[in-house]
């Protein structure tokens, strides 16, 4: 049976009802999980309430601003998770940024500060907050972090973020193998295009909607609750085999040849 009872789980990347953070958050508290949740604060605190509001019903223990591009914020962050919790069990790292240039165009035309911001944000943050989780995380305990296919085939525009995931899925082998010796796992779910906030900025997202609906063998995209419950699946002992692997949750779509 899938149970987090008694697994404390720290989520980070909700923005709205729409992200895939918030439907692996669900699907976590509903299999028993103790919520801890991070959000991008924004100057107005806006996205604060919001988020705020969004996750109440979910009765996280934790509730800190965290901006990966700032040591301060993840000091402090994992500073309250220390105080509030001791150790815990489960990380999920759930957020990506590039610059809407690097998004489209030529990929040549990536500039210097675009690619290190994408990079920074997307893959370098899932070893930041790995290192700061490290000493706090139980025997048992389980990272995971989200990708895109766009890391190992080229999706027109992906650009840049396409070699961030291959960074991240790089870093989720080389975390896995240092992580292991403690028995904390470390996994990648890949998931299909799915409207949310990031991807709903996207031009053409639609379109890549439709063809996903044409091509994958399921002939549908998948949801939010659907990589929730495969992320509360690789977080639970009933995956306690399963480290340092991209796990496709897509409908199908990656094994496809035409
Ligand atoms: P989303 O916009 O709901 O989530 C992205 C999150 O990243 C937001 O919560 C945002 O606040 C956070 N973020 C951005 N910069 C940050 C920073 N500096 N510090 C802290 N947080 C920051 O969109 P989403 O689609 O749910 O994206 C979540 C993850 O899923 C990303 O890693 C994305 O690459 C991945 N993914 C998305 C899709 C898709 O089609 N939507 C498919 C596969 C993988
Ligand atoms: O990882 C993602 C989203 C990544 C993303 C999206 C944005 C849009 C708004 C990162 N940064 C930004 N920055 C912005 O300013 N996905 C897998 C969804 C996605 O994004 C694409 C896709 C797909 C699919 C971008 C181009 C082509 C396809």
């Amino acid at each position: 049976m899938l149970d987090l009872t008694g697994k404390k789980a720290l989520v980070t990347g909700i923005a709205n009802n729409r992200s895939i953070a918030w439907g692996i958050a669900q699907q976590l508290h509903q299999a028993g999980a103790t919520l801890g949740i991070t959000y991008l604060p924004d100057d107005k605190g806006r996205t604060e309430k919001k988020v705020q509001e969004l996750v109440e019903p979910l009765n996280p223990s934790i509730f800190v601003p965290c901006n990966v591009q700032d040591d301060a914020q993840i000091d402090s962050c994992f500073q309250m998770v220390k105080e509030q919790w001791g150790e815990f069990d489960i990380l999920v790292h759930c957020l990506a940024f590039a610059g809407k240039d690097e998004l489209t165009g030529d990929f040549s035309g990536t500039s210097r500060e675009g690619f290190a911001r994408a990079l920074d944000i997307s893959a370098y943050s899932l070893t930041r907050l790995a290192a700061a989780a490290k000493p706090m995380l139980r025997s048992g305990g389980s990272i995971i972090t989200l990708t895109y296919l766009g890391s190992v085939r080229v999706v027109p525009n992906y650009n840049v973020m396409g070699v961030a995931k291959a960074a991240l899925e790089s870093s989720v082998r080389y975390l896995a193998s240092e992580f292991g010796p403690q028995a904390v796992r470390v996994n990648a779910i890949s998931a299909g295009p799915i409207r949310t906030l990031a991807s709903s900025a996207v031009g053409g997202i639609l379109d890549m909607i439709h063809h996903v609906e044409e091509v994958a063998p399921l002939r549908r995209t998948v949801t939010q609750l659907e990589v929730g419950n495969a992320a509360a699946f690789l977080c639970s002992d009933l995956a306690s085999g399963i480290t340092g692997q991209v796990l496709y949750v897509d409908a199908g779509y990656e094994m496809m040849g035409m």
